[in-house]
């Protein structure tokens, strides 16, 4: 199925722009108040989901979900694009790490391949789903999209359960419980942290994987924040996935490892890729906290937009947004 928002001044307005392009057969699955992001759009969002004609889930297939190359890098000032530290800055790869990576290069000449290998050296990556694992981020950042993506795609391997963890938004766990059932997935709902354990470990026991889907937590929500953490805490092998916008900038995407360290995250995953051609965020977190990327939410196809994490794609990335990677590569300092 893919899933799509429109927006408009009105729900009515929205719904009516909606069937124009997608026709009476398109699911309605939410209206909501636009969030803060998008309110320029419109004051409502409604989400319809489309069926695609049915077939078997496939495991990922690069060549089919890459996206196309990134556009130009936007001007640079000559002084920026003559120098390897100016470059990556303009990547908004954090400053401490743009520092550590022209030191780790001696020659004043680096060649592009020699940066690759520079920027390669920092990140490790994992996409294995061999246990349960929590999505935990901030709202928005796509885990509902990318756990659902994933869990249609496993079901192929083994069975799966969808646990939707969340003491507050009913409406988000209505929309998730519609979407399993129209994938076939087994879906629960747990309102408390308390019940949590005992549920994964009763679907665990009966080889299924789990995929849990937490809320995203404001700042004033330490509370609920630490209450889920804690019932984490007690399943055992429990992987935390934290789950970033790849198009946020470096500064906020450090604040967000800073607000969802409690979790404890074991991996990331970035979504949005489609939209980005800067990778300074991704790279600069992924070589910052160590955790191994797992998976890259490239669009909103569900479950087609999904692609395994790959050391290569995050270097290329930082390095192939234009020719002048390869002009700024090749005079270090
Ligand atoms: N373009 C694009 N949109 C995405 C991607 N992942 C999620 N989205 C959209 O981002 C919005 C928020 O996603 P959602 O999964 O509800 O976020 P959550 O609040 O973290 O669960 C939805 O409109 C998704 O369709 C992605 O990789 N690319
Ligand atoms: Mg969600």
């Amino acid at each position: 199925m893919r899933i799509k928002s429109y927006f408009s001044a009105t729900v009515e307005a929205a719904v009516s722009k909606a069937r124009q392009e997608l026709g009476d057969d398109a699911l309605l699955l939410n209206a909501r108040p636009s969030p803060d992001e998008a309110l320029h759009l419109g004051a409502y969002e409604v989400v319809f989901g489309v069926e695609t004609p049915v077939v078997p889930p496939t495991p990922p297939r690069l060549e089919r979900t890459m996206p196309p190359p990134p556009p130009p890098l936007p001007d640079v000032g000559p002084e920026e694009a003559d120098s390897l530290a100016g470059f990556l800055a303009q990547q908004d790869i954090f400053p401490a790490l743009v520092h550590a990576i022209e030191s780790s290069l001696d020659d004043d000449m680096v060649t592009e391949q020699q940066l690759s290998r520079a920027l390669a050296r920092r990140l490790n990556v994992s996409s294995t789903l061999d246990g349960p694992m929590a999505f935990v981020g901030p709202p928005g950042s796509g885990k509902t999209t990318l756990l659902v993506k994933l869990a249609i795609r496993e079901s192929a391997e083994q069975p799966v359960t969808v646990v939707c963890a969340d003491s507050q938004r009913i409406a988000a766990s209505e929309q998730l419980r519609t979407l399993c059932s129209i994938a076939g997935l087994t879906f629960e709902f747990v309102g408390q942290p308390e019940g949590l354990p005992a549920l994964v470990e009763a679907h665990q026991e009966a080889g299924r994987l789990v995929l849990i889907d937490l809320p995203g937590f404001g700042p004033s929500e330490l509370g609920p924040a630490r209450s889920w953490q804690a019932a984490l805490t007690k399943i055992s092998s429990l992987t935390p996935v934290l789950t970033l916008t790849a198009t946020a900038r470096t500064a906020d995407l450090r604040l967000m490892v800073g607000r969802y360290q409690i979790f404890q995250p074991q991996r990331l995953a970035f979504t949005h890729v489609d939209e980005t051609s800067v990778w300074g965020g991704v790279y600069s977190v992924a070589a910052e906290t160590g955790w191994p990327v797992a998976w890259l939410g490239t669009g909103q196809s569900i479950p087609e937009d999904v692609e395994p994490a790959s050391v290569r794609r995050i270097a290329d990335g930082v390095m192939g947004i234009s020719g002048k990677a390869r002009a700024a590569a090749a005079t270090a300092g």
